[in-house]
């Protein structure tokens, strides 16, 4: 499945807009044919969550069905090409009919799905679209859930700490594609080895220097799938740089992998979102052109040696966030606005990185980190596998099989969102490292049995990126079961907040010892979550809990801490914006751990992460400023020894 796009063989149209609404908490809408035409719908916007669009409605806690529904004109010019319906995200199952006919149905709430309907709605006329979008979690989904029957109705109890919004949240597009044409493609690029010495030391404290890679030899391997009879089909792959100018090109039969040689490529760097554009190009035997597409690629290697991340050979310090789909109103609709907002805050505070915790973003935000060469962790939505959250509803031993443990239907599920995550972010240059749960129970023998096929599926399908997860605190270094099977250790710590409340003192000694003892594994960690909660506003002399001066505090003693340890390549708090979570006890309209608040003002942890963030932005210019000039120097040399006319 190839992302929507226009082109001289390929037209989209997005359907976002309102929508007509309905909720079925009860299941109705199933028996009655409501596929056909949802009755005395409302509205609803899309993309958004439905969640708090319309007030008073208890949709917040809605459990079960929710119905949409609107019509489209396919257009008459489609006549004889195939018309693809594409939804970016249907959060959290859903049903999709046209016309009546059922066209897709797909599980999952954070990946794409698209149905062929060029038979269920035929160009020139009107087509109705339904979808029936279900939230219900339960163990055998990713990420779990149970559904309890309460005296307010039935609750949907889950083991993760953000609202379980719900509704289309991303677009949905109707496009025309050609009866044969380009359906995958895989991309692989390589550089050249280096021949430099290796960059200068990390030096400890706020940040190190890591320098942009200079410019080499690379080679981009392509190879692309074709859908439809493309017998004696010719696929040509074109590399054109960023001022267009043709830098590679070669041909090969449909579905052949293509070499492409580029001399002196630029590559993808952090803090350096350069992209060549990859234009592909599918004619038959005649030379008549079938199908066209076009990409972007970023050029660059991601490695792990030893406990160094390595991205272009040279060592990386992420600096970040763990983030959050999350808007008042929105949910976790995809908001251009707001996402653009977010990433220039990203750049306010210097940050380099984020973890796409805890599922897949919306790929405009992955297009945007492209962009900006930030380097994202790319998480799955299997969060919140651990009996420890559970509140008693999940078995102790959390996974194996039985009414109450996560088992190997899970498995199968968490597989399958695998290979779609995979499948759809494979080609973004910003993602250097594939996140396959976050926090499950991970000490146990039936941990390791359920994630070990996983992890081996993720190499299987991308052995060119990092595979990780996220460390939960009680699964220690030494007892935790699949830490030693991956690549690169991330660790949520809250050590000031949950552990040693209240007393940085004593935090920050068992920071310091814990993560030398996570050093002892000899691979580099990222400590992927870190921080307090704070109430904007609430402020006090002493280090008080939920004060804005304590979360700065804390943060500033975890960082202190980070500086001491080499193989801590990474820091990323929690959060970098306040968001939405079911009520609890602890959460205070929802998880005040942002050092920006839900409307993405600054709280006073902000300032310092900014101040040390930015300071680290700036060597790293100036390391990359001077590896370029050396570079360049060099060349020039090269290049002037071979001019005869040059003393
Ligand atoms: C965690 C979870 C994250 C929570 C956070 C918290 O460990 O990974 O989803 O929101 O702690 O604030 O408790």
């Amino acid at each position: 499945m190839l992302r929507p796009q226009d082109g001289p063989t390929r037209e989209s149209t997005r359907l976002d807009g309102v929508w007509r609404f309905r909720a079925d908490p009860d299941g109705t809408g199933r028996d009655a044919a409501w596929s056909r035409g949802v009755p005395d719908a409302g509205r609803m916007p899309v993309p958004s969550s439905y969640g708090d669009v319309l007030p008073g409605s208890g949709l917040r806690q809605h459990v079960g069905d929710v119905w949409y529904e609107r019509e489209v004109w396919v257009p008459s010019g489609w006549r004889g090409r195939r018309v693809l319906l594409r939804f970016d995200a249907a959060a959290h199952e859903a049903t999709v009919w046209v016309n009546g006919v059922e066209v897709a149905r797909h599980v999952g709430g954070y990946l794409p799905f698209e149905a062929d309907v060029t038979d269920a709605a035929p160009a020139g006329e009107p087509a109705r679209v339904v979808v029936r979008v279900g939230n219900e979690l339960t163990l055998a989904t990713i990420p779990p859930g149970v559904v309890e029957t309460t005296a307010s109705g039935r609750r949907q109890r889950y083991f993760h700490d953000f609202l379980h919004y719900s509704g289309l949240h991303r677009s949905v597009w109707l496009s025309a594609v050609p009866p044969v044409r380009f359906d995958t493609l895989d991309v692989a690029t390589e550089l050249a080895p280096t021949g430099e010495p290796p960059p200068v030391e990390r030096a400890t404290g706020e940040g190190g220097p890591v320098a942009r890679a200079a410019r080499r030899d690379a080679t981009v391997r392509v190879r692309a799938g074709v859908a439809g009879d493309a017998s004696g089909a010719v696929v040509t792959a074109v590399l054109l740089d960023a001022d267009e100018r043709e830098v590679a090109r070669d041909a090969g039969d449909a579905g052949a992998a293509i070499e492409l040689a580029v001399p002196d490529a630029h590559p993808w760097a952090p803090g350096d979102g350069y992209r060549y554009l990859l234009r592909l190009e599918l004619r038959d035997a005649a030379g008549d052109l079938l199908d066209a597409y076009a990409t972007r690629v970023g050029i660059r290697t991601v490695r792990v040696d030893g406990a160094r991340l390595l991205v272009n050979d040279v060592p990386v310090r992420l600096r970040g966030f763990g983030r959050h789909e999350d808007h008042p109103v929105r949910g976790k609709g995809h908001d251009d606005v707001l996402a653009v907002h977010d990433h220039e805050l990203l750049g306010w505070f210097g940050a380099n990185s984020f973890r796409t915790s805890h599922y897949p973003y919306a790929e405009e935000v992955l297009d945007l980190a492209d962009e900006d060469g930030l380097l994202v962790i790319s998480e799955s939505p299997a969060v919140g596998q651990n009996a420890v959250f559970s509140g008693g509803r999940l078995g102790a031993e959390t996974f194996g099989e039985g009414p109450d443990l996560i088992g190997a239907d899970a498995q199968a599920a968490h597989a399958r969102v695998l290979r779609e995550l995979l499948a759809r972010d494979a080609l973004h240059p910003s993602v250097i490292a594939w996140s396959i749960a976050n926090e499950p129970a991970s000490s146990t023998d039936a941990a390791e049995r359920y994630f070990a096929p996983l992890v081996d599926l993720v190499r299987e399908l991308d052995p060119s990126r990092p595979v990780t997860f996220a460390n939960e605190t009680s699964n220690r270094p030494g007892r935790c079961r699949v830490t030693p099977m991956v690549d690169l250790l991330l660790v949520n710590r809250y050590l000031g907040w949950y552990v040693d409340t209240g007393d940085l003192v004593s935090a920050e000694e068992h920071l310091r010892a814990e993560l030398a003892a996570w050093a002892e594994l000899g691979k580099p960690i990222v400590v992927s979550e870190f921080g307090a909660d704070a109430v904007a506003g609430v402020h006090h002399l002493d280090p008080e809990p939920w004060s804005e001066e304590y979360q700065r505090d804390l943060v500033a003693m975890s960082t202190r801490v980070f500086d001491t340890v080499p193989a801590v390549i990474g820091e990323h708090v929690w959060n970098l914006a306040d968001f939405a979570t079911a009520p609890g006890l602890i959460r205070v309209d929802g998880n005040r751990k942002g050092v920006l608040t839900r409307q993405r003002q600054p709280k006073a942890a902000a300032w310092a992460l900014r101040e040390r963030w930015r300071a680290a932005a700036e060597r790293e210019r100036a390391a990359a400023t001077g590896r370029d000039e050396d570079h360049r120097r060099n060349h020039q040399k090269g290049s002037d020894r071979d001019r005869p006319d040059t003393p």
